[in-house]
């Protein structure tokens, strides 16, 4: 019932009430994986669908986006204890062109619960930018979102400037994102492709060991 309702004030935009149940779905002992995954990403899922079919538009589902990412926010040190340590360090964007960063700001939260250090680079990434903040941090791992099928094209820059850059072998390239395939993510030759955050996670602690 709760996440419910933490999904339909989520819909509605309303921030503070969301956080107000985020916090009491914790008091009340939900996994925070649990309160993520149906509460604020279901919500989540309504708005995109309804954005897709022209029901809302950008001011609601931005007001929708700054819900989530605060409701998120709460849950980020429970999702920490719940996770193991590893240490690595990432820098990670949304490319070029490409404003999304909600699903960008979830995998951060992940690899940090996992113990990785992340530079987060935030939004509308350059290939170069990522190329040298990977090489000025030591970076052991890339990664990359994109939400848009026409800004998806542009990670494969990322891959061509590591190669150009002499890193390339260094370094493993991770993409994601709604449009991003496996398929995609070898024809443009990156080193992993993962559906979701938790399993980016995942992946890049493997990349870090
Ligand atoms: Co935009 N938008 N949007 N939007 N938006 C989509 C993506 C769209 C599918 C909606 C639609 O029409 N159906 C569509 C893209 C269509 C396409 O390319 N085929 C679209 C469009 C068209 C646009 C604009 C062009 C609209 C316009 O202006 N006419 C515009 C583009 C702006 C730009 O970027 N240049 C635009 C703008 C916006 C807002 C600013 C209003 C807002 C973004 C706010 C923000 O991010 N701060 C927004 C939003 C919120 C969405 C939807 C509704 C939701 C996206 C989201 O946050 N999902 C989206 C519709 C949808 O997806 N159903 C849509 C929740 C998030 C948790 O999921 O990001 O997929 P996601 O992340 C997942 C996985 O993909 C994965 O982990 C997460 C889950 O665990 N993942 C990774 C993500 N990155 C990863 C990286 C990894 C691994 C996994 O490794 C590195």
């Amino acid at each position: 019932m709760i996440l419910e309702d933490i999904s339909l004030q989520l819909q509605a935009g309303k921030a503070k009430i969301v956080k107000e149940l985020v916090k009491q779905a914790i008091e009340e002992g939900i996994p925070a994986q649990t309160i993520l995954n149906e509460g604020l990403l279901s919500g989540m899922s309504v708005i995109g669908e309804k954005f897709k079919n022209n029901e809302v538009f950008v001011p609601e589902v931005l007001v929708s986006a700054r819900a989530m990412n605060q409701g998120a926010a709460l849950l980020k040190p429970l999702l920490a204890e719940e996770g193991t340590k590893a240490a690595g360090r990432v820098c990670l964007g949304t490319i070029a062109g490409d404003l999304h960063d909600i699903g960008k700001n979830l995998v951060r939260m992940m690899m940090e619960s996992k113990g990785l250090e992340v530079i987060d680079l935030g939004t509308d990434v350059s290939a170069e930018t990522f190329i040298e903040t990977a090489k000025k941090e030591g970076c052991q791992v890339i990664g990359v979102s994109a939400l848009l099928t026409t800004t998806m094209g542009a990670m494969e820059d990322v891959v061509k400037a590591a190669e150009a850059a002499g890193i390339r072998d260094s370094v493993k390239i991770m993409v994601g994102g709604a449009p991003v395939t496996e398929a995609f993510a070898q024809k443009i030759g990156a080193d992993a492709f993962t559906p979701d955050a938790a399993s980016a996670a995942e992946v890049a602690v493997g990349f870090c060991r």
